[in-house]
């Protein structure tokens, strides 16, 4: 069926290792990753390139980039339909973004949030690698030919700048790139911290409350929302904002239920019984999950053939890609 695979449209999407998944990264990106993955030629990717923008200890980032293919496959994506790997497997991404970083303006990544954001929580290490970070995620997309990008709300300005650096690129060369477009799933396209609910809910947060991890047990779980912030008022409704609007949502992105269905099935009941309710259908989603994972990471020899496969498979059409890049740009090929 090789045919019908070319057909389909791309997508690209990655998560970083640069700390254990959260529940924001599994409704945000990973749930809507496994829905897409019989209609979509996917490429999912373990960005380990992006993780160094932050201080990262060697011997975590190697364990961590393992355990979240494994979380990867445990969520339900599935290694037979789609082409998993890492991206310091596939040396074209670095070598595309720097072609890439030539035209793209210190002016427009100036203006990005995650970078201000990012500066602001590492005063000590603001490096070149953090500022450039949104052209690294440009090549990833781009290497591809990707139509669609499933991610969070928070990372809609990326896929735009990358749409602005592919239109450049196609206008002073010749057509090259596909443009992009982003794919938002309907719930859980941001999931709020626990603890702060007007910032996103992060997996390198330093309080361990803000988050529920993929892989926290039940008991966990039921804890942190218990604990989780809210606001003054009893009721729960989605215009109350704040910590109530966020748990809403998870409940919702976890059951399926529309806000109004659920707004309904609290009507009379106070925060603490809604609060155990969302712990209990996050834990119950999350369960399945946990369990499988727990079944993949014994078996290494297993993830390291998938991502060896997967590099290679990734590399094919990524470096058909740079080629196409370095022949437009002017760089010099020797015959073969
Ligand atoms: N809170 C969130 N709500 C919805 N989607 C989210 N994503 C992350 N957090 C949320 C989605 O997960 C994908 C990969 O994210 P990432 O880990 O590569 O980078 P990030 O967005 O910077 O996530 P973190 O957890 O905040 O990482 P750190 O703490 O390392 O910076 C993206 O699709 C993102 O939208």
């Amino acid at each position: 069926m090789a045919g019908e695979t070319e057909k389909k449209k791309i997508i690209f999407s990655g998560v970083q290792p640069s700390g254990n998944l959260t529940l924001g990264n599994y409704l945000g990106a990973l749930k809507n990753w496994s829905i897409l993955q019989d209609e979509y030629n996917c490429f999912y990717c373990v960005v380990d390139m992006h993780a160094i923008t932050v201080k990262q200890e060697p011997a975590s980032l190697r364990r961590r980039t393992l355990e979240t293919l494994a979380v990867y496959i445990a969520s339900g994506i599935d290694p037979e339909k789609v082409t998993l790997f890492v991206q310091s497997h596939v040396s074209a991404h670095a070598e595309l973004a720097w072609v890439l970083n030539c035209s793209t303006m210190f002016g427009e990544l100036s203006r990005m949030t995650q970078f201000k954001d990012k500066s602001a929580k590492n005063e000590s290490n603001i490096n070149a690698g953090l500022f450039t970070y949104p052209v690294l995620m440009a090549a990833d997309i781009l290497l591809y030919q990707t139509d669609l990008v499933p991610v969070g709300a928070d990372q809609k300005q990326h896929i735009e700048i990358a749409r602005d650096i592919a239109e450049r690129f196609n206008n002073t060369y010749s057509p090259t790139f596909v443009i992009p477009e982003p794919y938002i799933g309907k719930t859980g396209m941001r999931i709020m911290s626990l603890t702060e609910p007007d910032k996103k809910m992060s997996k390198s947060d330093e309080n361990a409350n803000s988050y529920i991890l993929i892989l926290d047990d039940k008991d966990t779980i039921i804890k942190k929302f218990k604990r989780a912030v809210t606001d003054s008022n009893t009721v729960v409704r989605y215009e109350n904002g704040g910590g109530i609007a966020n748990l809403l949502n998870i409940y919702c992105s976890c059951t399926g239920k529309t806000i109004e269905e659920a707004e309904k099935e609290f009507e009379g009941k106070g925060y603490g019984d809604f609060k155990l309710a969302v712990g209990e259908v996050c834990a119950d989603s999350l369960e399945p999950v946990r369990q499988k994972f727990d079944e993949l990471i014994k078996d290494t020899a297993y993830l390291e053939s998938i991502l060896k496969s997967g590099a290679e498979k990734a590399s094919r059409q990524a470096y058909k890609t740079l080629d196409k890049v370095y022949r437009k740009v002017g760089f010099y090929k020797l015959p073969r």
